[in-house]
Parts: C-alpha cells; sequence; structure tokens
C-alpha cells in the first residue's frame, strides 16, 4: 500500500460510481480512483460531498488492469482530506477550459495540477538536469555569483537600478565579469542564474527575468573550442529531454527529433547577404533585428537546419568583451539560433589588460567602472570564452512554445511584478 497526495482536478459521478482524479507528485498524468457505492460505501459518502480543489491523501496500490488513458488508475481507501477550497477555482484544472494566458499566468500555481502545465515545468527541470550532468561530465564546477552588482556587462540601458546602503547598484544582467574573473583560477565554470533586464517592450520572446545556462571556458585556441561546448551540451539536452520526458512530450503534442552535432555554421556577413538575397533590408553593423532573425530561420530551414549559429559579428554590435579579429571589424562572437531565435550568445573574450582597457574606452565605458574586473586581468588570465543559453527561449522551440511567458511559472514583464 502507497500512502497518495494530491487534489482533486475532475469529479464524476454516474450511477452507484464516482470518479476522481488526482494530481499529485509522482506522474505527470493523475491518478484515476474508482469508488462504488457498494463496495466503499464512506468514501463514496466522502468524495460525493468534496469539491474540485480539494487537497486529500489516500492509502492504495496501482490497479492490475489499466483502462483508462487519462491517468494510472488505482486501487484506494482510507481517504484523508487536508484542505478544502473556500471558493470555487478561478480556472479549470482539468484542463476541459482552456483559459487565456493572462489568467494561466496569474493562477499558474493551481493551474499546474493540470497534467499539460505540469508538464512544461517537469520538462524544464529536466533541462536543468541534463546541462548540469553534462557540464559535470564534462569537467565544468557550478558557481554562483552575485546578483546585486556595481556595473553591468551588457550595457546601461537594461539595468535595473538599486539603492545599496550608500552606494548606486545594479540587479545583475549576467554574470559576465564575474565568470570571466573566476577564470583566474578555475578553468572550466558554469552558473544556472537569473538575468534581470530592464528591457521596456513587451514581446513574446523578452522576460524582464529570465534564467540562463552561463557557460566559461579557459584555454581555448578560438571561438570554435566554446562552440563545440555550446553545441554538444543543447544535442546532450534536447536528447535528455526526449528520452526521459517521453509521457511529457507526447502530452504536450510534441515530437523532438534527435539532434546530431555539429552544428552549421554561417558567418555574419552570410547571413547578412542571405537575408539581403530575399530582399530584406539589414545593417551590416549592427544585431539582426528580430524580424531578420525570423527570415534566416525561414532560409535556413529550407536547407534543413533547426540549430545554426551566426559567427564572426562585427565588433560595432557586441560587448566590449569580446575579442576583435586582426581586421578590428569582426569579432569572436557567435549566436545560436534555434528554429529562427536566437537562444544563446558567445565567444571567446579579450584576455590581454590593455587590449581590454582600450576596448572598454572605445565602447564609450569608463575603465574605473569596471577596475574591480580588470584587475583579475593582471595575474594570468589565459584565452577563454563562454556563453549564455537562455532557458526560456530553449524551452521556446523545444516544446513549440509561441509565448516565453509560457515557460515561466512567476512572470516578470513590463506589466507584472505580482504574483
Ligand atoms: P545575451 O545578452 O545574448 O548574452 O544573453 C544570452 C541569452 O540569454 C537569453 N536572454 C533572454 N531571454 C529572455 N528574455 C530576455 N530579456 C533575455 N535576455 C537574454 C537569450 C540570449 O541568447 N554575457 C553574454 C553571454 C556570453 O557571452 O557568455 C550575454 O548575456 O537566449
Amino acid at each position: 500500500m502507497e500512502r497518495i497526495c494530491g487534489w482533486i482536478i475532475r469529479k464524476k459521478l454516474v450511477g452507484r460510481v464516482a470518479i476522481i482524479e488526482i494530481s499529485g507528485d509522482r506522474y505527470t498524468k493523475p491518478y484515476v480512483l474508482v469508488f462504488k457505492k457498494d463496495r466503499n460505501p464512506e468514501e463514496y459518502e466522502l468524495i460525493q460531498g468534496l469539491s474540485i480543489g480539494t487537497a486529500l491523501c489516500f492509502e492504495g496500490e496501482k490497479a492490475r488492469e489499466q483502462k483508462s488513458r487519462r491517468g494510472i488508475e488505482y486501487v484506494a481507501d482510507k481517504v484523508e482530506v487536508y484542505a478544502e477550497p473556500l471558493k470555487p477555482l478561478p480556472v479549470d484544472t482539468s484542463g476541459k477550459v482552456p483559459a487565456l494566458l493572462d489568467t494561466r499566468i496569474r493562477y499558474r500555481y493551481i493551474l499546474l495540477r493540470n497534467p499539460l502545465e505540469k508538464a512544461i515545468l517537469k520538462i524544464r527541470a529536466g533541462i536543468l538536469e541534463a546541462a548540469r550532468e553534462y557540464l559535470r561530465k564534462n569537467g565544468f564546477l557550478e558557481i554562483h555569483t552575485p546578483k546585486i552588482v556595481a556595473a553591468g556587462a551588457e550595457g546601461g540601458a537594461t539595468l535595473f537600478q538599486l539603492q545599496y546602503f550608500e552606494h548606486r547598484a545594479y540587479l545583475s544582467q549576467s554574470p559576465q565579469l564575474y565568470k570571466q574573473m573566476l577564470i583566474a583560477s578555475i578553468p572550466r565554470v558554469y552558473e544556472i542564474t537569473p538575468y534581470f533586464r530592464a528591457e521596456k517592450f513587451n514581446t513574446i520572446r523578452h522576460l524582464n527575468e529570465s534564467w540562463g545556462i552561463d557557460v566559461e571556458q579557459a584555454f581555448v585556441k578560438s571561438e570554435e573550442d566554446i562552440m563545440n561546448t555550446l553545441e554538444e551540451l543543447v544535442a546532450y539536452i534536447i536528447n535528455y529531454v526526449r528520452t526521459n520526458y517521453e509521457e511529457e512530450l507526447e502530452l504536450l503534442n510534441v515530437e523532438l527529433k534527435p539532434v546530431h552535432t555539429p552544428f552549421k555554421r554561417i558567418k555574419f556577413a552570410e547571413a547578412i547577404e542571405m537575408l539581403e538575397t530575399e530582399g530584406m533590408k539589414v545593417s551590416s553593423t549592427e544585431d539582426v533585428t528580430d524580424a531578420a532573425e525570423k527570415k534566416l530561420g525561414e532560409i535556413m530551414a529550407e536547407k534543413g537546419y533547426d540549430l545554426y549559429f551566426i559567427t564572426k559579428f562585427p565588433w560595432s554590435s557586441t560587448g566590449f568583451y569580446y575579442m576583435r579579429e586582426e581586421d578590428g571589424i569582426y569579432t569572436r562572437k557567435f549566436d545560436l539560433d534555434y528554429k529562427g531565435l536566437e537562444i544563446a550568445s558567445g565567444g571567446q573574450r579579450e584576455h590581454r589588460y590593455y587590449k581590454l582597457v582600450e576596448a572598454i574606452r572605445e565602447k564609450g565605458l569608463d575603465p574605473r567602472d569596471f577596475e574591480f574586473y580588470l584587475e583579475a586581468f593582471k595575474y594570468g588570465i589565459p584565452p577563454h570564452g563562454g556563453f549564455g543559453l537562455g532557458l526560456e527561449r530553449l524551452m521556446m522551440k523545444i516544446l513549440n512554445l509561441s509565448n516565453i511567458r509560457e515557460a515561466i511559472v512567476f512572470v516578470r514583464d513590463r506589466t507584472r511584478l505580482v504574483p
């Protein structure tokens, strides 16, 4: 006998039989319990009076014959009620009546009783499970860096400012500066971290608090070494989800193809040419726009590529910390795009102290603001590089989610600060 606990998400009374579905912890699908009035008169009576959303436990065991496709059938008795809702639930946890995205976001903490919502959350955890497994196996050490910082690496416009006693501080946009500093002692590090970005626009691909898998790796020959790590990691994650989350993928109606490395590489300049050939107006000095990114996704899909790198971004479009090529025009920065959406950025860094100071100045920043960071470069920082892989963006593409807000339980965007 097992003791199983959860919430009623569906209740059906047919003649002298009561059927309830319980959303519990072990399975994504609900437990299905059948109580016959003749056989379990007490439970039958109790169940009859319970409303959707009641929290209860029961003792039971898996039924020998599994007839329901909706869930896992259990033969149960000893039902104990722990909490009853004060009023009807604001959303249908059985999934019969779909809710608008806004309502879903507001009540996701209850909607997670529904197998589909739960499947998304489980796969999110599965992606991190896979990432940790891959990175640990490959010698990367998990680190934690401060989220209250004195300087940002990704541009002042998207910094959230806060008062830190007598100092001005910011919420961390990225662990960029700190992961690079740790390269002074640990050649391979990673962090699973929130990014806080004060991006004012409302899009289906931006959050103001998103999560990333952030990696930094030393003793590299070029950005190619970093791209190898990133493509292996992404392939590992996708293939891991395919094999370990089959049930959840089926529930979400997602057919995930196995992924093979290496991924296709195209140079930024080539991407611009391809877009221009398609009649798109694009800048050859700035980062690709959302529309261009999407169009490129279509062009690449026609050639049979879902995942592809865009390499050698122009210096005019990047952060100060990317290594410049000899020509001074291009850098060792790359993006990884997945079906027309940038899911990661990275590259080789400038590790030479004087060049780095120069780069900071050239970007119109003040090296004094970065003194704590620059200091590290005086003590033997080897050639290195890394990337930030956006968790919700990756989820969007793996699960075909149409809005990034579906990939995170508590959404922080332009209009949401609660729940
Ligand atoms: P970048 O700014 O490109 O690079 O961020 C890395 C990845 O994080 C995700 N991401 C976001 N996802 C949702 N909403 C947002 N507002 C958001 N901002 C970023 C994207 C993006 O590709 N320091 C570098 C990485 C590096 O070079 O190591 C950086 O932060 O998927």
